[in-house]
């Protein structure tokens, strides 16, 4: 019985603190583009960086009327004035504080390109690489990078037709991974082949109670321009004729500068149909990363209610009768009966 009362405090307060910090992008003459050159993008043959390797990447944002800089640190108070953060291949760990920060900035409507190489793709040896580095929070965000090593080029999966693949005929990895979809509102836009998995080769999803979005990809090498410093071997993927990968970069770029849906209650079903299938899914193969997932999706569900609590009988329709948010049930509940208890 303790724990009944318990949880609704703490729903309410992990509500609160995020209601507290929202991006002000929206007020910005021009959206503001953050590229992190803070965690050994540079080391070993990697360039990517907006003046070296992917400076025709960076140039993808200019084109669609961005600001763009490069950080070396991840702050919540540089990230607020944000609203698309890139991480190109991170080599190096996060603080948590950054972590962190990442989250909350994708949970507040910011928006996430995330960038991956490899499976054991330690290039300055500190022991991690840039599955290891994102996997500790993209999973909290709905996508996770899988632990693997292959070339394919062209890839021989899908290339679905979606917002991201109008106009792309061909990509390639080149030692490279994929992204799992975590979050049942997640899209594989193309994927590799069943031989190496069939995971996506590039993926995108929406999270949280603001629209966040996030783009996740396994190679850095399709958006290497080939320029940069002499001393590194670089190849020009971007713009190599045989492919398509700037026509993707640009689609997946618009896609992430697009306005967020307002209306509250439209994020509120995402998450219920998220959570439903995500539980359901979790029931039948437990999974820690989709754990994390689902998490983040009751906060939002919590933090939606509290904002507006006019979608609450909405809220407690859509989970009658569904095995799959029993969970949140209970929680909505004990919410109810916080509140008339307390008359907050
Ligand atoms: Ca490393
Ligand atoms: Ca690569």
């Amino acid at each position: 019985m303790k724990s009944s009362r318990i949880a609704p405090l703490l729903f309410l307060g992990l509500a609160l603190l995020l209601a507290t910090g929202t991006p002000t992008a929206a007020l910005a003459a021009k959206p503001l583009v953050l590229f992190d050159e803070g965690h050994a993008q540079t080391a070993g043959n990697a360039d990517w960086v907006i003046d070296g390797g992917f400076s025709d990447f960076a140039d993808v944002f200019k084109a669609q009327g961005c600001e763009v800089r490069a950080v070396k640190k991840l702050a919540w108070e540089d990230l607020q004035s944000a609203q698309v953060l890139v991480l190109p291949e991170p080599n190096s760990l996060y603080t948590a504080e950054e972590e962190a920060a990442i989250v909350r900035f994708v949970e507040n409507g910011g928006g996430l390109y995330a960038i991956a190489d490899h499976n054991n793709s330690d290039r300055n040896g500190d022991g991690v690489d840039s599955v290891a580095v994102l996997n500790r929070f993209l999973p909290k965000l709905g996508l996770q990078i899988d632990l693997r090593y292959f070339s394919e080029a062209p890839t021989a999966g899908k290339i679905n037709q979606t917002s991201f693949t109008k106009g792309v005929k061909a990509v390639g990895t080149w030692g490279g991974s994929t992204v799992k979809c975590l979050s049942s509102q997640g899209v594989a836009h193309i994927t590799v082949s069943a031989k190496n998995g069939g995971g996506a080769f590039i993926a995108s999803t929406e999270v949280g109670a603001k629209g966040g979005r996030v783009v996740a990809m396994g190679d850095s090498s399709p958006y290497d321009d080939g320029t940069g410093d002499p001393h590194d071997k670089l190849h020009d993927g971007f713009n190599n004729p045989g492919y398509s990968h700037a026509t993707l970069a640009a689609n997946s770029v618009r896609w992430l500068l697009e306005p967020r849906a307002t209306a509250p209650a439209r994020h509120l079903d995402r998450l219920l149909a998220d959570v439903s299938a995500g539980s359901r899914t979790y029931a039948g193969a437990p999974d820690p990363s989709l754990l994390l997932h689902l998490e983040t999706c009751e906060r939002a569900v919590g933090q939606l209610l509290n904002e507006h609590p006019d979608l609450r009988p909405q809220a407690r329709a859509r989970v009658m009768g569904d095995a799959g948010l029993a969970d949140l049930r209970r929680s909505l509940d004990a919410q109810t009966t916080f509140d008339l208890l307390y008359s907050r």
